[in-house]
């Protein structure tokens, strides 16, 4: 008995035990061995591991915007910012970094190795209470928002104070961005799936989701809170103005608290036909805009910024009871505050150079190439997918991800079976093993029985997409020519 561990994987947290996370699964652990084999020399049918199982540019090597890493590394060394080390520091950064970095620093007083304000600096707060003003038209207060570390941090601390007991239960979309499932699992909340439309470019049905509610609650289940992903991880869609407008009144209708995870806000492909609108925006355009309960997200993870390692975002509550956002500050101040260095991006983020500042044009040609680029990217992946015999792939109308659709032929499925995975993991398996591409089956954001999907994000690098896009080509044809 002395050997035996005090905690073992029987004993702990079975909630955690029990949680599931595939962006970071089996898979990518399979993805990360390769690469270490390749490192040792062993030979694959491919020279690099590709991972496109996660939305994180900056490992497929895209370039961080100057300016935000100018004036970040300014105020990670404010001894640049001193009078006789001017002469330099003015050859090696615009005058508007230095100016920022300098407002930044006399903003947050202590500097940024001291802890902050737990809801973050207010003065960075008020900033994203401006961007949000201009962004939607409509006044934000600086006091209904919280700098978090991504905005993951910001979901779990909002499902955590959502979460009363088991009975309680939260709408999440089927597909979802895992996070969500997880959260839940972990604390011992109620998941109610509610279905996107596939055939309809992954459109949300409110009479479906009233369908949903109704049912959940017949059985005991306090359905409380809708999560809404727009623009949609996994699916890529963007909701329409009069859509957004459906779901407020059935949240007034069916009391429910609207989580807005919005993360993807300038990932949008085709602004002219379907632009971005925040739930913020379509709140305050709504009949019942001081008694619906808000809730959105943003991150400084997406977009064409893809600052994920530094961990920084914002939500912005609308409506809550007072109660409630004073228990919501007691929460952030029990982990005292998020990371200042992420707080500093968020405020770059919401306030980048003004016309008329000298980064302004050189930020203006990083922001619009990378755009420009990855609406291409996605475009040339989405025509790939839907070339493939057997798959068929909607358009991503934002974010980062394509959802194809592959109906797998009765081997692959019967093999699958055989290995004891699912169908769409032995799929993604198969294609890492063949093309160094790590891709998520659609089991892990779940999926319509029946239907079999893998996620794929469109951030290779545009000089290598050319291969990347034939590689997949070539894989998914020897895929159908063993299996048919
Ligand atoms: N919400 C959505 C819809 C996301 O896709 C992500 C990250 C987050 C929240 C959390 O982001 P941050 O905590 O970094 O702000 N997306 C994951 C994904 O699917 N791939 O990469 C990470």
């Amino acid at each position: 008995m002395a050997d035996k561990k005090v905690l073992t994987v029987d004993n702990i947290n079975p909630h955690i035990r029990d949680m599931e996370y595939a962006v970071r699964g089996r898979l990518a652990i399979r993805a990360e061995e390769i690469r270490d084999e390749l490192a040792q020399g062993r030979k694959f049918p491919f020279n690099t591991v590709v991972s496109c199982n996660i939305g994180n540019p900056q490992q497929l090597n895209q370039k961080p915007i100057t300016f935000f890493r100018q004036v970040a590394s300014l105020c990670e060394n404010p001894d640049l910012l001193t009078a006789d080390k001017e002469p330099i520091v003015s050859q090696l950064y615009p005058k508007d970094a230095i100016d920022r970095a300098r407002q930044i620093l006399k903003d947050i007083g202590a500097g940024i190795g001291a802890y902050s304000h737990s809801q973050g600096v207010p003065a960075l707060r008020k900033a994203v209470a401006s961007f949000i003003a201009e962004r939607d038209g409509h006044p934000a207060d600086p006091n209904s928002i919280y700098l978090t570390q991504g905005a993951s941090a910001g979901v779990q601390n909002i499902l955590s104070i959502l979460t009363e007991n088991e009975k309680t239960g939260i709408l999440i979309p089927i597909p979802q961005y895992p996070l969500y499932s997880a959260t839940l699992t972990l604390l011992g909340a109620t998941p109610v799936p509610y279905y996107l439309d596939e055939d309809s470019g992954w459109s949300l049905d409110v009479e479906e989701i009233r369908k949903t509610v109704h049912e959940a609650r017949s059985k005991g289940t306090d359905v409380r809170a809708l999560v809404i992903i727009n623009p949609g991880n996994p699916t890529g869609q963007c909701l329409d103005a009069q859509n957004m407008q459906d779901i407020l009144t059935f949240c007034h209708t069916e009391r429910l608290v609207l989580l807005a995870d919005e993360v993807y806000q300038t990932n949008i492909y085709e602004p002219e036909q379907r632009p971005f609108v925040s739930f913020k925006k379509a709140l305050k355009e709504h009949p019942e805009r001081d008694a619906i309960e808000l809730v959105s997200f943003h991150s400084i993870s997406k977009g064409m910024i893809g600052e994920c390692g530094r961990r920084g975002g914002y939500f912005e509550c609308c409506n809550l009871d007072s109660g409630v956002m004073a228990q919501l500050y007691k929460m952030a101040s029990v982990s005292l505050c998020p990371n200042v260095s992420g707080q500093i991006m968020t405020a770059l983020m919401v306030t980048p150079p003004k016309q008329g500042e000298p980064s302004y044009a050189l930020y203006q040609n990083e922001m619009t190439g990378l755009y420009e680029s990855l609406r291409r990217r996605s475009k040339k992946l989405e025509a790939v997918f839907n070339d493939m015999e057997g798959v068929t792939c909607q358009p991503a109308m934002g974010s980062m991800y394509l959802f194809p659709r592959i109906r797998l032929p009765p081997k692959a499925i019967a093999k699958a079976a055989e290995l004891k995975v699912l169908p769409d993991a032995f799929y993604a398996d198969q294609m890492l093993e063949a093309t160094g591409v790590c891709v998520v089956p659609g089991s892990g954001f779940a999926q319509k029985e029946g239907t079999w999907h893998f996620r794929s994000t469109f951030l290779p690098p545009e000089e290598l997409f050319d291969d990347f896009c034939g590689n997949l080509r070539k894989f998914h044809a020897d895929f159908m020519a063993t299996y048919n």
